[in-house]
């Protein structure tokens, strides 16, 4: 069908979804029907404005020798063909005057020739695939003139077989980084134009469908699959071997299946056979419904793991290979994440394929959101502008034909963040009437009129409750209220996994446990947008020298922009874990809860293993009885004694995804009465010069502070209360509240002075009496250092008495000091083996670790306190002869290590801007504050929270040779 524009604005100004092209159909790989990529090397020509009438370069015989080269799929701003990158989160990067975008509209023309194989084309049609163009593309072939299209993250196809030559082809794509469509696609991310998914000639052969829809529902009560092939275009037969069907297209057939879920991926192989194309069919059998105010699948109420997956490499942008979606997927499966929302714009297709084969539950979200008009209270919003409403269902059509056939997709997403609107009704009506078999999701709007759930953002655990009891804030329109209060409820994104964090996620897991409605949710997000900078390491906004941007917010994921996983991801694994193994301390044995929907314990073995201060004491396969989903067993360890006792739930075979051996769920208990060091009494100090000896510690005399431990030479050893904020101490922007980074700077925690209010050597020790508080304020720490020796052994008991009135949490509360840079070996028996902090801790492993202070770094994007250690007992730093310190605690403490102060970490902006100096800055804390989830959400609970108050703790050093 071919459109029209509007004569008063150029096509890529106006509010039409584009014209000439085909009406959207399924995507699919398996066809015998010939295909060509035009992926590769095209000639490339960029300009400042898109205001050129010059279209010479798309007729044949144009001679494009002297312009650049540049990689389909790709975006010219990452592939040094002139621009930058830029990132906004909310705010359009141009003045909001919609559908208009400015003068400076850059402007890529692609060009690309090509010649066709012998036999191309055949009998037939062929048609050209564009799988992604930002923001749009106008295309020419041979000199014709094809069409234009907006709708970035949407296939467009083009009907070109008549245009067609066996040699010398000329392909000619005029893109424009700003279009109308680009009030459409405000989602926080990079802005990245270019052609940046796969181009491809298809051959459509006579008597080849048109496009073909795949239901195959799943009856749970009796074990059933219906499956029905609705084939448009042509008549053909579908064919399950393996079921024994071979019926019509468009005839239903039911016959006994095994079900697809997500645990439980069964696909069978089939074909549609048409007498112009044999298409390959992986038919999953399942059903998603609201029953009951639940979502569930094949009759159970589902519990969404998810996370919220952005299509991301840090030297690709959103042109995504294939090797790297299966690697998202992979580490997904391996994490226990059961789910992926499609934020914000349908996935290259390939991805559901994967999505279908490895067994992933999958949000499907439309490519739209129109966020930057939250700031005009939205006026103007696209999505309550009929004007708008032809584009907006052109998306959700392109979405939904492109997206059938797929077993996974069980939930489609009209968008995201887009305010209210009759738009996105219309949006949901369409799609309801397209596919009744999936549910509609969509989160910006309260009264969810056009929603099947009821989806949030960000709430806070207080609030998750109330909807669990269904019990939250009324709306006020009773009607509405009442529906939405019957609906299920999911997080469609929470726990913000910006920087160090999220903190807070068992919290939620325990609440979704509790409370059936809550059905889980989506963490925000996979993966950090940090693009490959060659002086920042990873760049983030601004540093392309953006005019407007939204800084390292776009670096808020579980995996690092090199794909390795971040404690966020480790801790996110472990709360969700889908086995629950509980020590049940007084019987010496452990409660194992299979916590799948859909899948039995037969696929796990289970093994145990003993330590005794970390080091292994014995180990052997534990006999767990099957258990069915939701079951639970109590098993008896098989022998009693002091010290760490693991039980772990591994794969008992190789899957698509990980190995046999992986370790899915785990638990640990610890017998017997804690080892406490023993008191290091009895030396008397010696003075001598200026400096006193106290056992192996040598003090200097004025200021009572340490300077040799041993043959070691120890630096400023005091009380430490700072840490260089997290993002999630800074807390967002808009979120007035908890931005604890500001205000302790504000309060001068990052600039304590220390007064020496007395140095006291007597006969059983020494005793440094101090203040310790920042410039300008009048509240401060009391502290005092009790350093005791037995010879030996250093003993150190230090008293905090806060005075004044101290109305923030402290960032940590302990003791610092450096070591000469080769002590640069920690070794630990305690928590690890990566970092944690009092609300991110469940991951961390009870045992005896031992790595380089480099290891103990994490690599966030921004620097920012990172790299403590849970509840260690003792820790030591040694050089490479094993010479150096050790330190055990009164009590367990957190263990820190790195290579420059908090002051450096604080002030760096890329990791590039630390640099290793001559000392190991050692961190032993008694307490310190919970991370949280403010960079967007809610702040650290109170439990978590470190309050200044009287604190009394101790540790023994010892030095090592
Ligand atoms: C929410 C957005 O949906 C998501 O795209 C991302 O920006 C996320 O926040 C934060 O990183 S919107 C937020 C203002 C609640």
């Amino acid at each position: 069908m071919i459109r029209t524009h509007a004569p008063a604005l150029p096509w890529y100004e106006d509010m039409e979804p584009g014209s000439g092209g085909l009406e959207p159909r399924a995507w699919y790989a398996d066809s015998d029907a010939g295909r060509i990529s035009l992926n590769g090397e095209w000639r490339f020509r960029l300009s400042p404005g898109a205001a050129t009438r010059d279209e010479s370069f798309a007729r044949p015989g144009f001679d494009a020798s002297g312009w650049a080269t540049i990689g389909v799929p790709g975006h010219w701003v990452l592939q040094g063909a002139g621009g930058a990158p830029a990132y906004t989160n909310v705010v359009y990067p141009f003045p909001v005057d919609p559908p208009r975008v400015p003068d400076a509209n850059p402007t890529g023309d692609h060009l690309r020739t090509f010649d066709l194989p012998a036999g191309w084309p055949g009998d037939g049609e062929v048609v050209l695939r564009f799988d992604g163009v930002e923001s749009c593309a106008r295309v020419w072939l041979n000199g014709r003139e094809l069409g234009d299209f907006k709708g970035s993250r949407l296939p467009h196809e083009f009907s070109v077989g008549g245009l067609l030559r066996a040699e010398g082809n000329v392909l000619a794509v005029r893109v424009h980084q700003w279009s109308s469509g680009s009030y459409l696609e405000d989602q926080d991310q990079w802005w990245l134009p270019g052609i940046f998914r796969d181009v491809t000639l298809l051959e459509r052969p006579r008597g080849a469908p048109r496009d073909f829809f795949v239901h195959a529902g799943y009856d749970h009560r009796d074990g059933s699959g219906t499956l029905r092939v609705e084939c448009e275009g042509a008549g053909g037969r579908v064919l399950v071997p393996e079921l024994g069907i071979d019926v019509a297209a468009g005839e239903a057939v039911t016959v006994a299946v095994e079900p697809w879920t997500a645990e439980t991926p069964r696909l069978y192989d089939g074909e549609l056979v048409t007498p112009g194309e044999r298409i390959g069919l992986r038919v999953g059998f399942r059903s998603v419904v609201v029953e009951d105010g639940l979502i569930r699948v094949n009759g159970r109420r589902v519990l969404f793991r998810g996370v919220n997956r952005h299509e991301f490499h840090p030297e690709t942008g959103r042109t995504v290979d294939a090797a790297t979606m299966r690697r998202d997927l992979v580490l997904m499966k391996q994490h226990n994440i059961n789910a992926v929302r499609t934020s914000h714009y349908p996935p290259h297709p390939a991805f559901l394929d994967l999505c279908d084969e490895l067994g992933l539950w999958v949000i499907d979200e439309c490519d739209l959101e129109t966020h930057g008009f939250s700031g005009l209270q939205w006026h103007g919003n696209p999505v309550d502008d009929e004007r708008w409403t032809p584009a907006l269902l052109d998306r959700a059509a392109r979405m939904v034909e492109r997206d059938k056939n797929h077993a996974s997709v069980i939930i489609w997403s009209l968008g995201n963040e887009c305010g209210t609107g009759r738009g996105l009704s219309a949006m949901a009506r369409w799609i309801r009437g397209r596919d009744p078999e999936r549910l509609v999701h969509y989160e910006g709007d309260p009264s969810c009129r056009d929603a099947d759930l009821y989806s949030r953002m960000y709430p806070t655990h207080a609030e998750v409750e109330l909807i669990g009891r269904r019990a939250e804030e009324p709306l006020a329109d009773a009607e509405a209220d009442a529906r939405r209060r019957a609906m299920p409820f999911l997080m469609c994104e929470y726990a913000h996994a910006m920087g160090n964090g999220p903190g807070g996620l068992s919290e939620y897991q325990r609440l979704f446990e509790r409370y059936r409605r809550c059905q889980g949710g989506f963490v925000w997000e996979w993966i950090d947008h940090g693009l490959a900078h060659p002086e920042h390491g990873f760049a983030y906004g601004g540093d392309f020298g953006e005019e407007l941007h939204d800084a390292n917010f776009v670096c808020d994921g579980l995996l690092f922009p090199d794909r390795t996983p971040s404690p966020g991801l480790t801790e996110y694994k472990k709360v969700v874990e889908p086995v629950r193994i509980e020590p049940v301390a007084e019987a010496g044995s452990v409660r194992i809860t299979n916590g799948y929907d859909f899948a039995n314990s037969a696929h796990l073995d289970f093994e145990w293993s003993h330590e005794v201060d970390g080091a292994p004491v014995g180990s052997g396969a534990l006999d767990v009885p099957e258990l069915a989903p939701g079951a639970s067993a109590e098993v008896p360890l098989p022998m009693a004694g002091a010290g760490v006792w693991s039980v772990r739930a591994v794969l008992a075979r190789d899957t698509a995804w990980a190995g046999r051996g992986h370790v899915v769920a785990w638990g640990q208990t610890e017998a017997g009465a804690p080892v406490v060091p023993a008191a290091a009494v009895g030396a008397r100090p010696e003075r001598d010069a200026g400096l006193i000896t106290l056992g192996p510690g040598v003090f200097d005399a004025a200021t009572g502070t340490p300077v040799r431990l041993g043959a070691v030479p120890v630096e400023g050893l005091r009380l430490d209360v700072w840490r260089a904020p997290t993002d999630n101490d800074n807390g967002a922007a808009w979120l007035p509240d908890e931005q604890y980074g500001a205000r302790w700077r504000e309060l001068g925690l990052h600039r304590m002075q220390h007064r020496t209010d007395a140095v006291e050597a007597g006969a059983d020790g020494l005793l440094v009496r101090t203040r310790v508080a920042p410039a300008g304020v009048g509240p401060g720490l009391r502290t005092s250092y009790r350093w005791t020796a037995d010879g030996e052994r250093l003993g150190l008991a230090v008293s905090v008495v806060p005075e004044g009135e101290w109305r923030v949490p402290l960032p940590r509360l302990g003791i610092r000091f450096g070591l000469p840079a080769a002590y640069g070996a920690a070794r630990w028996f305690g928590g690890g083996p990566g970092e944690a902090y009092p609300d991110t801790r469940a991951a961390s492993v009870l045992g005896r670790w031992g790595m380089s202070v480099d290891e103990m770094q994490t690599p966030y994007v921004r620097p920012q306190e990172n790299g403590a250690r849970a509840g260690v007992r003792w820790a030591e730093l040694a050089d490479g002869s094993g010479a150096g310190v050790r330190a055990e605690g009164g009590a367990p403490f957190w263990f820190t290590a790195r290579r420059w102060t908090s002051e450096q970490l604080d002030a760096a902006e890329h990791r590039t801007g630390l640099r290793a100096g001559g000392t190991v800055w050692v961190n032993l804390d008694h307490a310190v504050q919970g991370i949280g989830s403010r960079s967007c959400g809610p702040g650290v609970l109170p439990e978590y929270r470190l309050d200044a108050r009287a604190a009394e703790f101790s540790f023994v050093f010892t030095p090592l040779n």
